[in-house]
C-alpha cells in the first residue's frame, strides 16, 4: 500500500471513531434527558425522523383549520363564533412554531408545504372527514384536541429542545380547546331531543376516528421503537389511546351520551377499558388518502398558496426596501 493509500485509509478511520465516538456521546445525553439543540451532533436518522413528524404535526394542525373554517359563517351565536375563530388562529400559531421548529434542523418552510401539497408528507387521518353538523364542532373540540392533548403532553419532554418548547404553548391552548368543545357538548346534550340527537350523531361519527388519531397498534407502527428510544416519542400509541379512552368515557357519561362501542366494558382487573376492534382497514385508506374530503382539503391548501402568493411577495418586497434602507 503507498502512502496516499495509507494516510486515506487512516482518515477514514479517524472519521469512524469521531462518528462513534459522538454517537455515543448523543445517546448518553438522550438517555440522561438532556434536550438536544439545533447545533448539536446528532444521528442523520435522528434528524430525519424528526423533521417527518414535526411537520407531520406542523401540516396537521394547519390543514385542521379547514373542518372548523367550514362552520365560522355558521356558528349559533356571537359568542360561539368568537371562541371558534380564536380556536382556528391558535391551530394556525401552533402549524407556525411547529414549522419553524422543522426549520432549525435543516428543511424549509417551502420545501415542508411542496411536500404536502404533493401528497409526500401526511397530515393526521382525523382532518379528512367532514363537518357535518354544529355539533361536529364541539366533538372536535372534546374528542379531538381531547385526544391531541394526551398525544402532546408527553411531547413536552421530547428529546429535541425547540419542538419541546413549542408543545408548551400549544398545550396549554388546546386545553382550552377541549373545555370549549367540552361546554359545547353540554349545553347540547341538555338541550332539545334534537340538540341531543345532534350531539350523539357527531359522537358516532368521531368517536373511531379520533382513536386512529394515535396511530397503528403498536405491534404495527414501523416508527415507535426507535423514537421511544430516541425519547421522541415518550409513550406508545397503544398506551395513549388506552389513557383517552379510559378519560372520556366518564366524560361522555356525564354527558347522557352513548360512546358507539357495545364491545366497551370496563375491565376491573386491568382498571381499564376493554374496547371493540378498531377498522384498520379504514385508517389506512385514509393514510394513503383515501378519506371522505381527502381531495378537497389538500385542494383547499394549493389554492389559498397560489392565490395568496401576492402577501409573500409584499412582505419580501417590504423587508429588501427595509434592508436597502438600513444599508
Ligand atoms: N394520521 O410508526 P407509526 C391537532 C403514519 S393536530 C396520519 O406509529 P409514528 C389539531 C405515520 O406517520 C394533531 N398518519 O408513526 C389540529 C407513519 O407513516 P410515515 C396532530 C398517521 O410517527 C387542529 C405510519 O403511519 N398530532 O391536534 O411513530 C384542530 C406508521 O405509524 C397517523 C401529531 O402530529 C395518523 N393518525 O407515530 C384540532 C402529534 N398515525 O410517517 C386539533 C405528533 C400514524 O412513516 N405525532 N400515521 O410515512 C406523533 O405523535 C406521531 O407521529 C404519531 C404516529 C403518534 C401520530
Amino acid at each position: 500500500m503507498d502512502t496516499v493509500e495509507l494516510s486515506k485509509q487512516n482518515d477514514v478511520s479517524a472519521i469512524a471513531a469521531d462518528d462513534a465516538g459522538r454517537h455515543a456521546a448523543f445517546e448518553a445525553r438522550v438517555a440522561a434527558d438532556e434536550f438536544i439543540e439545533p447545533k448539536d451532533w446528532m444521528p442523520e436518522a435522528y434528524r430525519k425522523t424528526l423533521i417527518r413528524q414535526i411537520s407531520q404535526h406542523a401540516h396537521s394542525e394547519i390543514v385542521g383549520m379547514l373542518p372548523e373554517g367550514n362552520w365560522l359563517t355558521r356558528a349559533p351565536s356571537l359568542r360561539r363564533k368568537a371562541i371558534l375563530l380564536a380556536k382556528i388562529q391558535d391551530e394556525c400559531g401552533h402549524g407556525l412554531y411547529l414549522y419553524a421548529a422543522a426549520e432549525t434542523l435543516g428543511v424549509s418552510r417551502d420545501e415542508m408545504t411542496e411536500a404536502l401539497h404533493a401528497g409526500r408528507a401526511k397530515y393526521s387521518t382525523i382532518f379528512n372527514y367532514p363537518t357535518l353538523t354544529w355539533a361536529d364542532i364541539g366533538a372536535i373540540g372534546w374528542l379531538v384536541d381531547g385526544a391531541a392533548i394526551l398525544n402532546q403532553v408527553p411531547l413536552q419532554r421530547t428529546s429535541y429542545g425547540p419542538y419541546a418548547r413549542a408543545m408548551v404553548r400549544i398545550c396549554k391552548e388546546e386545553s382550552f380547546h377541549q373545555r370549549q368543545g367540552y361546554e359545547s357538548m353540554m349545553q347540547l346534550a341538555n338541550g332539545t331531543p334534537a340538540q341531543q340527537r345532534m350531539a350523539q350523531d357527531a359522537l358516532d361519527r368521531w368517536w373511531w376516528p379520533s382513536l386512529m388519531m394515535f396511530g397503528p397498534p403498536d405491534d404495527n407502527s414501523p416508527n415507535s421503537a426507535q423514537s421511544m428510544r430516541w425519547r421522541i416519542k415518550r409513550d406508545t400509541n397503544d398506551k395513549l389511546r388506552q389513557k383517552f379512552i379510559d378519560v372520556t368515557v366518564p366524560q361522555a357519561q356525564a354527558l347522557g351520551l352513548t360512546i358507539p362501542d357495545p364491545d366497551l366494558k370496563w375491565n376491573p382487573a386491568r382498571e381499564s377499558y376493554d374496547y371493540g376492534a378498531i377498522d384498520w382497514a379504514e385508517f389506512y385508506a385514509v393514510v394513503r388518502g383515501e378519506g371522505p374530503v381527502a381531495k378537497d382539503r389538500i385542494k383547499a391548501r394549493i389554492d389559498a398558496w397560489e392565490s395568496q402568493s401576492w402577501v409573500r411577495e409584499a412582505a419580501m418586497a417590504h423587508e429588501a426596501k427595509r434592508q436597502n434602507k438600513a444599508a
